[in-house]
């Protein structure tokens, strides 16, 4: 059963424990599930959502919670009730819901990475030993002036075009730096300061796509959403131009580069936040394989002029030549990998009611791409 927010305080000794916080969301669903299995695991799993979890998720996790990143009195007693010696903390709001409601955007998505960076800290302190903490930042964090700079900028470095151009970017950004801080110089003039509290550690992720989850209020939603409607037999209206390049990887793919860099020895990593590369198709390249593989698949172009603005504005690729080094980062799938190995085989049987006729076609999707 899951714990509410009420619930009343054990009183048993603190038990050592991994926090995921927006266990609920996509990235979530793929973590709790790896973290779960993971052989070498001496903590419990606690996770803590603004809604119950789905059951299939809440089965990975020890103990659940329902409440707030900005609920201070609910950080409090996770802080009395455990020793958490790890923090996942993927809670946020998106780019494009970020732009309907950018103030709430803020406190949740900074002054909720800040609460759970001083819980990180208070903890550190009460159990003697550094938190381990992984932020998933984003492409959000960049912001390129036109498609021309776009175009001719390629591959971006970590330090470049950091000037974002979404609230939800700015958040990031925000997160990231607050982070560094917490690792580095937390109360640096304080007479009773640790040293390194928090063992801050982030990745900017590029468009995640999952064969199990649908996203929600992101900007690169485009990609798995064109998917997904023709798996389920729905017509999709694509809110990009054809043209439209960002950086993509599969849900796999960002998990296991989240418990690599997790794991990497300390001494390997020369940043605290690094790129991540899979693959960059354009809008375009999707709608091929989706329309090879479904051929009842029903997809149009009509662009939203303030959404293109946003991915006009997110780098055409990463460079990611950091996480290679330090922390052996190596993509698995290219985008046809993924549609062959592990979209199409697995999004069919998410939608065993639906409409479509005509069974998933793999070859003849791969085939549409190159011509
Ligand atoms: C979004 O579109 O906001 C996210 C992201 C790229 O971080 N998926």
């Amino acid at each position: 059963m899951s714990q509410s927010a009420q619930a009343a305080p054990t009183g048993r000794q603190r038990d050592a424990a991994i926090l995921v916080t927006g266990a609920g969301g996509e990235m979530g669903h793929g973590l709790l599930c790896a973290l779960h299995c993971a052989k070498d695991r001496q903590a419990a799993i606690i996770a803590l959502d603004v809604r119950e979890l789905a059951p299939e998720i809440r089965a990975h996790c020890d103990h659940a919670f329902v409440g707030d990143v900005c609920d201070h009195a609910l950080l409090a007693r996770l802080l009395a009730m455990y020793e958490i010696v790890e923090i996942y903390h993927l809670a946020a709001l998106l780019s494009t819901r970020g732009e309907f409601a950018p103030e709430t955007a803020h406190q949740v998505n900074v002054g909720g990475t800040l609460n759970l960076l001083h819980l990180a800290a208070e903890q550190a302190r009460s159990h003697g030993r550094t938190v381990k903490f992984f932020f998933p930042s984003s492409i959000a964090v960049y912001g390129i002036p036109d498609l021309a700079t776009k175009g001719a900028a390629g591959a971006v470095r970590e330090d470049q075009f950091c000037e974002p151009h979404t609230m939800y970017g700015c958040n990031k950004l925000a997160g990231e730096h607050l982070g560094r801080y917490y690792d580095q110089h937390y109360r640096k003039l304080a007479k009773d300061r640790i040293a390194n509290p928090v063992d801050f550690r982030s990745i900017r992720f590029p468009g995640i796509i999952s064969a199990e989850t649908m996203p929600s209020g992101g900007t690169s939603d485009f990609g798995p959403e064109m998917i997904h409607a023709a798996a389920a037999g729905r017509p999709y209206r694509c809110f990009v131009r054809p043209d439209s390049r960002i950086p993509f990887m599969t849900m796999p793919e960002a998990i296991d580069s989240t418990l690599r860099l997790m794991q990497a020895p300390k001494r390997a990593l020369h940043r605290s936040v690094y790129n991540v590369a899979s693959f960059s198709p354009c809008a375009d390249d999707f709608a091929r394989l989706v329309r090879g593989a479904f051929s009842t698949a029903e997809i149009e172009f009509e662009p939203d002029l303030g959404r293109q603005s946003i991915i006009d504005s997110w780098p055409e690729s990463c460079d990611d030549s950091a996480a290679r080094r330090d922390w052996n980062w190596n993509p698995t799938h290219t985008l046809e990998g993924a549609f062959r190995a592990y979209l199409l085989p697995r999004i069919s049987s998410r939608y065993p009611e639906s409409t479509v006729s005509a069974p998933v076609d793999v070859a003849r999707a791969v085939d549409m791409l190159k011509k």
